[in-house]
C-alpha cells in the first residue's frame, strides 16, 4: 500500500534554522564554497542556465561577486562559445594578441599603426620575437613630425621592464608602480614576448577583489550543454568554460548517465550533472564520475512539471537526501530552483547544500537578456521556464531536449509540444550585484545566528525545527500595511 508507505517532504516553507549559541559577527564569516570537485567560488550563488537569466553579462557580474554564470544552451554552439568567450576575455590580465613592431621600421609607422589600432604603445620585438624595446607616444611626440622617418630603434625606450608569465596581480602592479610604466609586456623564458599587461588592467583586476578566478586569474564561467551533445560539450571545454553543466529535467536516466560518463572523459572541464531529488539517483548519477550535482525537480518559479506531469521532490528534502549521498563521494551538490529569499538560500545550505543555483532571484535585473518593458509606468523584464512554449519554439528550441520533447525535432509547431513551463515579467531590478549584496547579506545574518563561521560549519552545526503553517505566517510581517517595501522582501 503506496500511500502510507509514502515518504513525508518537505520544502523551505516547512523548517527554519534554530538560532544557536554565537561568538560570530556576520561580517567575519567566509561564503567560500566548492561548487565542482576542482573549482571554488566565494559566494555559493549559481545563475541558472536560462535564455532570461544567463549570457556573458550575468556571468560576468556573478564572478566579479564571486559566483557563477551557466551560460544558457538556446544558443547555437557558436553563439555559446562566444559567450564563454566573453567572459574568459573581460579582465583578462594578459592582453595575449599584443601589436608589436620591428626596430627596423620607422616612428611613423609606428605612430600610424599606434592610431589605427587605438593604442599608445607598442613593444618592439626581434626576427626572433624577442623584446628590444617599448615605443609610446610619448616618445614620438617630441619629434613634432621632423623626425618622423628615424628608425625605430634610434627613438625607442631600450631598457624596457617586462614580466614573465604567470606574475601575479599584486606583483605586477608593484613593478608598474615602482618602474612608472603603462605597459608591462609579458615575456616568456626565452624572452619571447607572449602578451601585455597594462595598467588599466590591473587595476580593474583589483576592483573586485571578491571575484571568482580560474587560476590564470580570468572569470570563471560554466556553461551548459544536452546530456548527449559530445560536440557542443568539446566546443565549449575547448573555449574555457570551467565547468560544463548538464541539463535535464531528469538526469536519473540511464542513456544519459552512460552518455555522460563518456563525455566527461572527453573534456577538460568539469563537469556538472542534473537534474535529480533522490538519493538512488545521486547514487546511480555518482557512476558517471561527475564534478557536481544539481538537485531540484519542480521547485522553479516558473516550473510547472509537478501539476503538468505530478513528478518532483520537495525541495528541502530532495536536497538533503541528495546532499548525503554526495557528502560521502566527496561530491558538492547546488540546490537549483524554488528560492525566494535569502533565508531559503540558509535553509538549502543547512541541510547540505555547497550552492544555489538562482532564476527567478536573477531575473529582470540589468544584466539578464531581454528589452525591459513598461506596463502602466511600471518597468519589467521577460522571465521564462525553459520548458516554456516560448523557449522551446524560439532560439534553438533547447527547451525541447531538455523535457524530452525532441521526437521530431524539426516540428517546431507549438502544439505538438507539452510545456513543463510558463512566460512572465518579473519588475526590473536594476544591478545583480545589488540583489547578491543583498542576498549575501541575509545568509551571513543568518550564520551569525547559527554561530557558523563558514559553510562548512553551516553544515555540521545548523539544526532546523519543523513549523505548522501559522508558524510561517507569523514570520511574515503581519497587521501591518507595508508602506516602504525593503530591498529584501516582496510580500506575496
Ligand atoms: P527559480 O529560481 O525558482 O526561478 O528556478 C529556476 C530553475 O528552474 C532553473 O535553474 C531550472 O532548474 C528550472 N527551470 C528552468 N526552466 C524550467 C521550466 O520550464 N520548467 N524550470
Amino acid at each position: 500500500d503506496k500511500l502510507t508507505k509514502a515518504e513525508d517532504t518537505y520544502t523551505f516553507d516547512d523548517f527554519l534554522i534554530k538560532p544557536g549559541l554565537s561568538s560570530i559577527e556576520p561580517k567575519d564569516v567566509t561564503l567560500k564554497t566548492q561548487v565542482s570537485t576542482n573549482f571554488n567560488l566565494n559566494i555559493p550563488i549559481v545563475s541558472s542556465a536560462m535564455d532570461t537569466v544567463t549570457e556573458s553579462q550575468m556571468a560576468i557580474a556573478l564572478a566579479r561577486e564571486g559566483g557563477l554564470g551557466v551560460i544558457h544552451r538556446n544558443l547555437t554552439v557558436d553563439d555559446e562559445v562566444k559567450e564563454v568567450r566573453k567572459v574568459k576575455l573581460a579582465n583578462e590580465l594578459t592582453v595575449k594578441e599584443v601589436i608589436t613592431i620591428s626596430p627596423d621600421e620607422t616612428a611613423e609607422e609606428a605612430k600610424a599603426i599606434m592610431d589605427m589600432e587605438e593604442i599608445s604603445g607598442l613593444p618592439v620585438v626581434d626576427d626572433n620575437d624577442v623584446v628590444v624595446g617599448i615605443i609610446s607616444r610619448r616618445d614620438i611626440k617630441p619629434l613634432r613630425g621632423k623626425y618622423l622617418h628615424n628608425k625605430v630603434s634610434e627613438v625607442m625606450t631600450s631598457d624596457v621592464v617586462t614580466i614573465s608569465e604567470g606574475t601575479e596581480t599584486e606583483k605586477a602592479l608593484d613593478i608598474a608602480y615602482e618602474n612608472k610604466v603603462e605597459r608591462l609586456p609579458v615575456v616568456s623564458e626565452k624572452d619571447e614576448i607572449v602578451g601585455i599587461v597594462t595598467m588599466k588592467d590591473i587595476l580593474k583586476h583589483k576592483q573586485y577583489p571578491n571575484a571568482a578566478r580560474d587560476k590564470r586569474g580570468t572569470y570563471l564561467v560554466a556553461a551548459a550543454c544536452g546530456p548527449f551533445d559530445i560536440d557542443r560539450a568539446m566546443a565549449l571545454s575547448d573555449a574555457g568554460a570551467d565547468i560544463i553543466a548538464i541539463d535535464s529535467a531528469h538526469g536519473h536516466k540511464t542513456d544519459i548517465i552512460e552518455s555522460v560518463r563518456e563525455m566527461n572523459k572527453n573534456v577538460e572541464s568539469d563537469v556538472l550533472l542534473g537534474n535529480i531529488a533522490t538519493a538512488k539517483a545521486a547514487e546511480d548519477i555518482l557512476k558517471a564520475e561527475i564534478n557536481g550535482i544539481k538537485v531540484g525537480i519542480g521547485p522553479g518559479s516558473i516550473c510547472t512539471t509537478r501539476i503538468v506531469a505530478g513528478v518532483g521532490v520537495p525541495q528541502l528534502s530532495a536536497v538533503s537526501s541528495v546532499a548525503d549521498v554526495a557528502e560521502d563521494y566527496g561530491v558538492p551538490v547546488i540546490a537549483d530552483g524554488g528560492l525566494r529569499y535569502s533565508g531559503d538560500i540558509a535553509k538549502a545550505l543547512c541541510v547540505g547544500a555547497n550552492a544555489v543555483m538562482v532564476g527567478s532571484l536573477l531575473a529582470g535585473t540589468k544584466e539578464s537578456p531581454g528589452e525591459m518593458t513598461i506596463r502602466n509606468g511600471r518597468k519589467y523584464k521577460q522571465y521564462r521556464g525553459m520548458g516554456s512554449l516560448g523557449a522551446m519554439t524560439g532560439g534553438v528550441g533547447a527547451g525541447k531536449d531538455r523535457y524530452f520533447q525532441n521526437s521530431n525535432s524539426s516540428n517546431m509547431n507549438s502544439t505538438k509540444l507539452v510545456p513543463e513551463g510558463i512566460e512572465g515579467v518579473v519588475p526590473y531590478k536594476g544591478a545583480a550585484s545589488q540583489i547578491i549584496f543583498q542576498l549575501m547579506g541575509g545568509l551571513k545574518s543568518s550564520m551569525g545566528y547559527v554561530g557558523a563561521d563558514s559553510i562548512k560549519q553551516m553544515h555540521e552545526k545548523a539544526e532546523l525545527v519543523h513549523i505548522t503553517a501559522n508558524g510561517m505566517l507569523e514570520s511574515h510581517p503581519h497587521d501591518i500595511t507595508i508602506t516602504n517595501e525593503s530591498p529584501n522582501y516582496n510580500p506575496r
